[in-house]
């Protein structure tokens, strides 16, 4: 082989690749083989890796803390979920969240910390400007002072109107017999024209979903049209409010005069107001994207591209001000350049979200399904590749924030999980599964 090599051998070889070849012709005396040779060569440590944190509820999560450390989790991610939205996150209440992460239940330590928040909720009188949204923008900057006391540093939320994130199914079969989670738009659709007859819902799609969309509703039984209006209206896990029918229509008549530029003004406004303190508290805030990423229910909304994360971040232009980069819901669109995501938006990513998802349907809005974490429509490959660059470009600079938090989001159902319960989307083996995927990535890429 060496011959063959070095008969083809026409151009100079760089001297990296001399060395290597030079290596394997004359192994170090003593090397017994390829094994010894390799053992030699240790793995970097010294760079930084994503740090892998993992979601966990509270304590009537299923899905333990004990779990979470057995899973490879390096620190954890949540949220006061019970304190309503626009209240002022206590210092007694962040102390005692803190004290059930890092305590098992027999009172030992878990050896984990509360590293991120997902997330510290925006009111809706913050996103329509109405009623008490200036007292919301003080409570809010409370709270971060509070947080920044506590030693939390990252702080994720969204700018979603009324709902967070939207499936239509939330136990699809797949092939595997494990189950996961669906957006189709055929049952969007026969949801927003004949289960909340919406004002409006037919003229929102073509022709021929509100005809598919007909169908679909007359085959449903009655329980089907309850399970399909509660996995729309009721609010999925880390949503900060739950809404019936008629909540939910109350709430879509509060948005009749925002459209997606009014939005985004008063998103700028609302940074306006809180990131200068994050800033001088040390605070890294990151808005999570729109999911899926397109306007549903007639409301507009405004992080669902690059172009929308560009315009936020350079009207608010601060290290505080940054994004959460969720590949599973930024994936929900193809004109979404995942890997160019991250070189462009690099320095002002806080956190990661790294899950899949596979369309169904060309364009955008589409049917999609929630793939396994390395299958779907985004090369997580290419995406890792991404992150490490960015974080080897920061560990350069000497920044302090050179490792990125990282959760596996989501995952499918499978094995245990198919009893256990768990909120949807946040099952212990199917996120282990995704961790120890995309940890294998991350380290054959290093
Ligand atoms: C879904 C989550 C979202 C996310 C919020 C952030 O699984 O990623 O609910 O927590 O949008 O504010």
């Amino acid at each position: 082989m060496s011959l063959g090599l070095a008969g083809c051998l026409t151009q100079p070889l760089p001297a990296i690749m001399l060395a290597v070849i030079v290596a394997l012709l004359f192994p170090p005396a003593g090397a017994a083989g390829h094994h010894r040779w390799v053992a030699a060569a240790p793995f970097p440590t010294a760079e930084p890796s994503m740090r892998h944190v993992w979601r966990w509820f509270g304590p009537v999560d299923k899905v333990t803390i004990a779990d979470a450390r057995q899973a490879g989790a390096q620190g954890i991610v949540t949220a006061l979920h019970h304190v309503a939205n626009g209240a002022v996150w206590t210092p007694v209440e962040i102390a005692k969240r803190q004290r059930e992460v890092a305590t098992l239940p027999g009172g030992a330590s878990s050896g984990l910390a509360w590293e991120v928040v997902e997330s510290l909720p925006v009111s809706e009188a913050v996103k329509t400007q109405t009623g008490v949204f200036r007292d919301h923008f003080a409570a809010y900057r409370t709270s971060l002072e509070h947080l920044a006391s506590a030693g939390i540093e990252v702080v994720c939320y969204n700018f979603m109107p009324v709902l967070d994130w939207t499936r239509t199914d939330l136990a699809w079969r797949v092939a595997h017999g494990g189950t996961t989670m669906r957006f189709d738009l055929v049952a969007f659709a026969a949801f927003d024209i004949h289960v909340l007859k919406r004002p409006g819902a037919a003229e929102s799609f073509d022709a021929a979903l509100v005809e598919a969309a007909a169908e679909r509703f007359a085959a449903l039984t009655e329980a089907e049209r309850d399970t399909l209006a509660r996995s729309v209206s009721a609010g999925l896990p880390g949503s900060a409010e739950h809404w019936s029918l008629d909540g939910l229509r109350t709430q879509l008549g509060l948005y009749g005069a925002i459209d997606a530029d009014r939005l985004r003004r008063n998103l700028v406004d609302f940074l306006s107001e809180v990131v200068p303190t994050a800033e001088r508290l040390g605070l890294r805030l990151c808005c999570h994207p729109d999911d899926p990423p397109f306007p549903l229910l007639g409301l507009p909304r405004v992080m669902s591209t690059e172009a929308d994360y560009a315009a936020v971040l350079a009207a608010v232009d601060s290290p505080a001000n940054g994004v959460t980069l969720c590949t599973g819901s930024l994936g929900a669109r193809p004109d979404n350049d995942l890997p160019g995501m991250i070189e462009r938006l690099g320095g002002r990513i806080h956190f990661l979200h790294l899950r899949n998802v596979t369309r169904e349907t060309t364009g955008t809005p589409c049917t999609f399904h929630e793939a396994e974490h390395l299958d779907g429509d985004t090369d997580m490959v290419a995406v890792i590749a991404a992150v490490v660059r960015e974080e080897k470009r920061r560990a350069a600079q000497g920044r302090e924030d050179a490792q990125i938090p990282m959760r596996p989001d989501h995952g499918q159902d499978i094995l245990d999980d198919l009893v256990r319960g768990a909120q949807p989307g946040y099952p212990a083996i199917g996120r282990l599964k995704g961790l120890a995927e995309l940890r294998g990535v991350e380290r054959a890429l290093r």
